[in-house]
């Protein structure tokens, strides 16, 4: 059954009302259940009736959560997944998360995400946050599939024609890089973010075409990181990229977290004459007030957020203006219902966004990233990568590319979906994200 048949539509909506006046309790006998009063409304009630935690590696891992309902045939699916930590969340939705779910209003959104976070007492954290996400994204799948409109729609309908998309370039030189970039260009990308491998150093992050570690298999691999050797490296990149390309292609660089408040405000500043979009990542997400420090010292637009896992983890760098884009992934900050407030807090401090948008998170992140992006008035850009055909297999539909913008079509809902007994042709791998470490054998930020 297609996406666009389930639940009943909305021309049958009048023919219901009436028969919705159903009562149910506040507060039962000292047991949690539904937080919102009884109101008259148009659809019949709806309970969920099982939630289903799929561990699948097509490509690499993902963890689907898929909500069924009392309606025959209406679910939703969303992603809970956490790259390097896959299973705890599929622990932590399973043993933890599911029961609290049967039983409930599916359509009750954010009563049920205000529950999960704030109910359970030992808020955020990555873990909690990725589950969370992962019932948040199928529940705006349901309740978009029961009133037959894509999720755009009931966050306030389009603001734009698509998301601008930046794709990725990497190389072991410069001149790789910038091979990469027409690649991207030619794609039909506007604007492309440029890592380079740094010389003399065994792997470096964002750059595919380095060697490998001598790592055993299925343990991570490890990364040699030398500040200074980074330093020197990537303005000698964007003056190369700006001399080969010209101005018109924007172009972006990812920190990944690995300087200081002084090295960082160092590379921001070395970097002004090459006009970047962005500069992401360049500090720890720990320290929040060192964003000053750079700030003082350039005027390099500044992106941070991936590792944020909370409205509150944004709120300092967001409400000082210390950051341009605000970049946190909805599969780890409670999905929509989590963006969406920092979206707003954004808007009022001059800041966009910048959803994090990589391969270790799943088809149903990137759709709600993107239906988030069309609607609000203050997004930036978006980041996006090509699933390969195995991920598409199984989870299948999801946000599409034109013309250097990555959109969502009218499917209702996210506009997502799995193929249960295709995952299971894919079971779980146990993988690692790679660490870093100094020449001197300590450990270093990746
Ligand atoms: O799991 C970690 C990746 O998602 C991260 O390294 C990718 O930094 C990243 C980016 O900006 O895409
Ligand atoms: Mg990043």
């Amino acid at each position: 059954m297609s996406s666009r048949s389930l639940g009943p539509g909305r021309r049958n909506f009048l023919k219901m009302a009436g028969a919705a006046a159903l009562a149910r309790p506040l507060i039962a006998g000292g047991t949690e259940t539904s937080g919102t009063a009884e109101r008259p409304r148009g659809l019949p009630p709806l309970k969920i009736t099982d939630v289903r935690v799929i561990v699948t590696c097509p490509d690499r891992n993902y963890v689907v959560v898929k909500i069924l309902t009392s309606e025959p045939g209406l679910y939703g699916v969303g992603d809970a997944t956490l790259n390097g930590r896959e299973l705890a969340v599929a622990a932590d939705l399973k043993e933890h998360i599911a029961p609290l779910l049967i039983g409930r209003d599916p359509e009750q959104v954010e009563d049920i995400y205000q529950f999960l976070y704030r109910g359970s007492y030992w808020r955020s954290g990555p873990i909690q946050m990725t589950a969370i996400a992962g019932v948040d994204e199928a529940l705006w799948d349901i309740k978009g599939k029961r009133a037959g409109m894509p999720v755009y729609q009931l966050l306030g309908g389009r603001t734009r024609i698509g998301a601008l998309a930046y794709t990725h370039a990497s190389g072991r030189d410069a001149v790789e890089v910038e091979d990469g970039v027409r690649r991207g260009i030619e794609r039909g990308f506007k604007c492309v973010r440029a890592q380079v491998a740094l010389p003399g150093l065994a792997s470096t992050y964002g750059t595919s075409a380095t060697k490998k570690s001598e790592e055993p298999a299925g343990m991570p691999e490890t990364e040699i990181f030398e500040p200074s050797v980074y330093l020197r490296t990537v303005p000698k990149l964007f003056e190369h990229l700006r001399a080969k390309l010209g101005d018109e292609v924007e172009l972006l660089h990812d920190t990944h977290e690995k300087l200081g408040p002084i090295e960082g405000a160092r590379l921001a500043r070395e970097l002004e004459p090459y006009h970047l979009f962005f500069l992401e990542d360049l500090l720890r997400p720990e320290h929040k007030e060192s964003f000053r420090v750079i700030r003082q010292h350039s005027t390099t637009p500044l992106a941070m957020g991936e590792l944020f896992n909370s409205l509150w983890d944004c709120v300092p760098l967001i409400a000082e203006q210390l950051i341009d884009y605000i970049r946190c992934d909805l599969g780890h900050i409670g999905a929509i219902s989590g963006a969406r407030k920092v979206a707003a807090l954004a808007e009022a401090f001059h800041v966009k966004t910048a959803w994090h948008g990589p391969g270790d998170v799943g088809p149903p992140t990137h759709a709600a990233s993107v239906h988030l992006d069309v609607a609000i008035p203050n997004f930036g850009v978006q980041e996006m990568v090509f699933f390969p055909d195995e991920t598409r297999e199984v989870l299948p539909g999801g946000p599409f590319f034109r013309d250097g913008y990555v959109d969502v079509d009218d499917t209702p809902g996210l506009g997502t979906d799995v193929d249960e007994e295709k995952a299971k042709k894919y079971p779980y791998k146990r993988a690692y994200l790679p660490t870093a470490r100094r020449k001197d054998g300590s450990v270093q930020d990746w």
